[in-house]
């Protein structure tokens, strides 16, 4: 995150590190992501680049996490990964984040996943095709390093707002011309000065309405970080309503 503040992982209790067993056993951080459910974890495809050889046994998920080279017994839960869902739309041989989307069933512990606390709950996925305003306020958060090319991540959970940016805006050629599809959407501040960067993908973009947050984005790709025209691009949850239901089996979208 660019220009982001410190947050409490309290205030975005869903929000999850993923990380990956390297060959010389140590943790290492691969992406953020969502907990829309007890079990289920929403991130970004491209957050495993070995598609559906991805070794499930080296993955872990930690919710809770203030600090990433830390851990807080009491905030936090830890899972392995029971399976793993990546868009069957997505394919970055082509380099162009279509379908950034992929869904992780943690493994239930003594009969179950994650347990509500002050540090880890669900959040809200928004309904079908639900549209936001152009300039409409929302919130990202994550590890990610505070400027692009730097070679170290963000040692606490960060967080920054962004303001949702029309279609047509964002498909300017001054910003991204097609490279914008409508599986995704872009986001930024009004004076660039905050962003997701790298290491933040997976995580989530979260907007508040009648005092809930609703998962509108996934943090997927941009030029750089809080670059000038060059806004943050978000996978567009509201066109994955069905694929999440079919992968999960839960409803998500029935009245509340
Ligand atoms: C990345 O590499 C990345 N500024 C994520 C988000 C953005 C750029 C890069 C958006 O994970």
């Amino acid at each position: 995150i660019v220009g982001g503040t410190v947050a409490t992982v309290e205030s975005h209790p869903w929000v999850a590190a993923i990380f990956w067993r390297s060959k010389s056993k140590t943790k290492v951080f691969r992406c953020g992501g969502s907990l829309i459910s007890s079990c289920w974890v929403i991130t970004a495809a491209h957050c495993f680049p070995e598609g559906s050889q991805t070794r499930l046994r080296r993955l872990s998920v930690t919710l809770g996490k203030n600090a990433l080279n830390e851990s807080d017994p009491t905030a936090e839960q830890t899972f392995r990964v029971e399976q793993i869902f990546i868009h069957e739309g997505f394919n970055n041989s082509l380099q162009n984040y279509n379908n950034d989307i992929s869904l992780l069933k943690l493994k239930e512990k003594d009969g179950k996943c994650t347990e509500e606390t002050n540090w880890v709950k669900p959040v809200c996925l928004p309904p079908p095709l639900q549209s936001l305003q152009p300039g409409f306020t929302c919130e990202i958060a994550g590890y990610g390093k505070e400027k692009f090319g730097l070679w170290y991540l963000s040692q606490y959970l960060r967080e920054a707002r962004v303001n949702f940016i029309a279609d047509d805006v964002c498909r300017q050629e001054e910003y991204y011309g097609n490279k914008v599809n409508n599986n995704m959407f872009c986001a930024a501040r009004p004076d660039w000065s905050q962003d997701a960067c790298q290491s933040d993908s997976g995580g989530p973009l979260v907007c508040k309405f009648h005092n809930r947050f609703f998962l509108f984005g996934i943090i997927s790709w941009g030029d750089g970080c809080a670059k000038e025209m060059k806004p943050g691009v978000y996978t567009r949850v509201t066109n994955y309503n069905q694929w999440i239901e079919e992968k999960t089996s839960l409803p998500f979208t029935t009245a509340r």
